[in-house]
């Protein structure tokens, strides 16, 4: 069984949002098309409190950008952005939803930050996606979303390490590119932890039984 990961599509990563990833909703139309092709489409989503350690603005002094240690674990710091229940959380309005099986929902615990769909960075604790999908018999992962060089990759690299097939829908992500060639570093990594980077078209000419 052949499952699509759609990853953070949500407003406070698309252009106008708090955590703008350039193009961001580029990746919406090819999400669309990509979604029936696949036995099983879910969704992750970045769900913060107000809290959260990830945010610049809940660091006296720090900026966005900033690289702190909290709890013993690297923290980048980010705009305020996916808080639970506001708008910018939400999936992006252009994004079908019909399909979507379960959203997986993360970064909820306000000390650790989870740019995985499946673990939060120190890997203490799971969101159910792993099992959800071994209950299913998922063989096979694909992944859309936002953004290549964060959520896309971690997750990438968690379903590697879980022995699903991993393969990545380059033009289907979005990066944040903070420093350049971030994007092409982090498709270089994935690569080799053994996940396949390919574009949407080989999945459409393919059809279902790929
Ligand atoms: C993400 C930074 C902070 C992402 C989420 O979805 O890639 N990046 N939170
Ligand atoms: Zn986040």
């Amino acid at each position: 069984m052949k499952t699509l990961i759609l990853v953070d599509i949500q407003n406070d990563f698309l252009p106008c949002g708090a955590l703008a990833v350039p193009e961001g909703d580029a990746v919406i139309p090819i999400a669309n098309r990509l979604q029936p092709r696949f036995d099983l489409v879910v969704a992750t989503q970045d769900w913060h409190p107000a809290d959260h350690a990830s945010f610049a603005a809940n660091h006296p002094g720090r900026s966005v950008g900033d690289v702190i240690e909290v709890d013993g674990l690297e923290q980048n710091l980010w705009p305020v952005h996916c808080v639970q229940e506001s708008s910018g959380a939400e999936l992006a309005a252009d994004l079908d939803r019909a399909r979507i099986a379960a959203v997986f929902r993360k970064g909820e615990d306000p000390r650790i930050d989870s740019y995985s769909g499946f673990f939060d960075n120190g890997h203490r604790r799971a969101t159910g996606l792993g099992d959800y999908l071994r209950e299913r018999d998922v063989q096979e992962v694909y992944l859309a979303g936002l953004a290549t060089d964060y959520c896309v990759k971690f997750t990438a690299l968690d379903a590697r390490r879980l022995g699903f097939e991993t393969y990545v829908v380059e033009d289907a992500c979005r990066g944040v590119n903070a420093k350049e060639g971030d994007v092409s570093k982090t498709l270089d990594e994935m690569r080799s932890a053994g996940v396949h980077v390919i574009g949407s078209e080989d999945v459409l000419r393919a059809g279902k039984e790929a």
